[in-house]
């Protein structure tokens, strides 16, 4: 029987042999470190999972792809891209994962999205393997044509590695409903095949599940209702600071204010807003879903009660709840320290490792709710593996059913990551408990499966 120091003693020997085999991806570095730190509890408690070459094989991809995305612009220049995907694990299901647009896109940050995302489909419960794709494309100021361009030559690769039955890709950052129609119509003209379940993330009139778009923020809100719920408390009355204005903030912000939470803050990358009457998701969405414009039109257009700080970051606004909803380390140490100073009592991730490792510890040390990611914004790929089983049923289910089946769905990660981090004496550590939780399902399956 080993112990947990000498099991950490082993997984630190692989995080430095991560490192040393796949340079220059720091962001892929931090997602393993974050995880593998968690390991050693249960890896000392079942032998089975101390197997030579198990934990070895769960940080080496199955297959990466990258690819070249030639298109030409509207006044006819031709512009050269680079394509990824990465099927990390399929021992639970086809790869499922998002595709992200943006200039900051390179294989190390898909790979950091692509190893999360096989925890996080695996704490769903719903048989996802875990993938994740996009490019260095940067959509914004592109026209429509151009748009249109780009994911006809993007999908004119992509589609030899996807299918329904294979790898499933979503929308992420820069990749929405407009996107997904272009993917998808290039698909079918390639293929021939009507093959709804290719894609998810659809329009609602040919093969799209109603609440997908809604169901990340959504699905976030009632993981930090959940997190509430057990120090006695609930959502009404609370201060919000949210980050972000694309598709997880603007549904987060519709369910805290539902809920009865003031949700006073959004943002993008030239800055923030601060409105104390509480977000206008009315004029958001018009500047944001139709005009695709900046946040700091909102404050011209909404009034004395809201203003803009630009290149500010949200975390500055005094709240009793933060929810970071834009990208990958946008909340580090200091702003931990500034939350916590103002009272924070709960912080909970709609995107994909927003907090820093430091910003983590910080919070945790100072009794704050925690909730990771992997954990707290499954609602979405949640909502697309329903998405997978209405279009394989070849039948549309009422928005009522689909958010019962998310609220279930998310109160039933909360109880798992809860109940599993009290089992490995880490009671209130959600990072361990969602790290552990979906591990467990994924080795599990892996070990019955063989080594392939
Ligand atoms: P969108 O493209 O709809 O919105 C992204 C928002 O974040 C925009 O406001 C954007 O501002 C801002 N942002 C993006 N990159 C940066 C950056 N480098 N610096 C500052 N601001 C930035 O994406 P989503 O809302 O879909 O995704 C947001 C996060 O949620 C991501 O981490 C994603 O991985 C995660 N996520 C998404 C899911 C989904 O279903 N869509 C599911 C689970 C997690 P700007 O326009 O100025 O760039
Ligand atoms: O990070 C994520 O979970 C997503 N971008 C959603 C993935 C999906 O397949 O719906």
């Amino acid at each position: 029987m080993t112990t947990r120091s000498e099991t950490q003693t082993t997984l630190d020997h692989l995080l430095t042999e991560i490192e040393h085999r796949n340079p220059a991806q720091p962001e892929f570095h931090q997602a393993a470190h974050e995880v593998l730190e968690t390991l050693a509890p249960v890896i000392a408690a079942r032998p089975e999972y101390a197997e030579p070459g198990l934990v070895e094989r769960l940080v080496e991809p199955e297959r990466q792809v990258i690819f070249r995305v030639p298109w030409q612009d509207d006044q006819g220049r031709v512009r050269v891209n680079r394509g990824f995907r990465v099927e990390f694990n399929s021992a639970l299901g086809p790869y499922k994962g998002g595709l992200r647009f943006h200039p900051s896109v390179n294989l190390g940050v898909i790979k950091f999205l692509g190893f999360e995302q096989i925890f996080k489909n695996a704490l769903t419960g719903l048989g996802i393997g875990g993938g994740k794709g996009g490019s260095d494309f940067d959509p914004h100021g592109r026209s429509d044509a151009e748009v249109m361009r780009f994911c006809q030559s993007f999908m004119t690769e992509l589609y030899r590695h996807i299918g329904e039955h294979t790898d499933v890709p979503a929308g992420d950052i820069g990749v929405g409903g407009r996107e997904i129609g272009y993917l998808f119509g290039q698909y079918r003209r390639i293929t021939n095949r009507w093959e709804a379940g290719v894609l998810t993330g659809k329009g609602q009139g040919w093969g799209g599940s109603l609440i997908r778009p809604e169901a990340t923020g959504y699905g976030n809100v009632l993981f930090a209702a959940a997190m509430l719920r057990e120090r006695g408390e609930d959502l009404e009355g609370q201060t919000a600071v949210v980050s972000g204005s694309g598709n997880v903030a603007i549904y987060t912000i519709e369910k805290l204010t539902a809920l009865g939470a003031n949700a006073v803050t959004c943002s993008d990358s030239s800055g923030y807003v601060v409105d104390e009457k509480g977000i206008d998701l009315d004029l958001l969405k018009q500047i944001k879903e139709v005009e695709r414009g900046r946040v700091d039109a909102y404050a011209e257009r909404r009034g004395a009660s809201a203003r803009f700080v630009p290149g500010g970051r949200v975390w500055e606004v005094p709240a009793d709840l933060a929810l970071p909803s834009a990208t990958q380390n946008e909340l580090d140490e200091k702003d931990a320290e500034t939350l916590i100073r103002n009272g924070v009592k709960a912080v909970s991730e709609g995107a994909n490792m927003p907090t820093t490792p430091e910003a983590v510890h910080l919070l945790q040390k100072a009794g704050v709710a925690f909730g990771p990611g992997k954990a707290a914004n499954a609602g979405g790929v949640a909502v697309s593996a329903l998405e997978m089983a209405q279009n394989h049923a070849r039948t549309a289910w009422s928005a009522e059913r689909v958010e019962e089946e998310l609220a279930s769905i998310m109160t039933s990660i909360h109880t798992t990551c809860h109940d599993t981090a009290e089992r490995y004496g880490a009671p209130g550590d959600y990072v361990t408990g969602a790290n552990i939780a979906g591990f467990e399902r994924v080795a599990d399956a892996m070990l019955a499966q063989g080594v392939i």
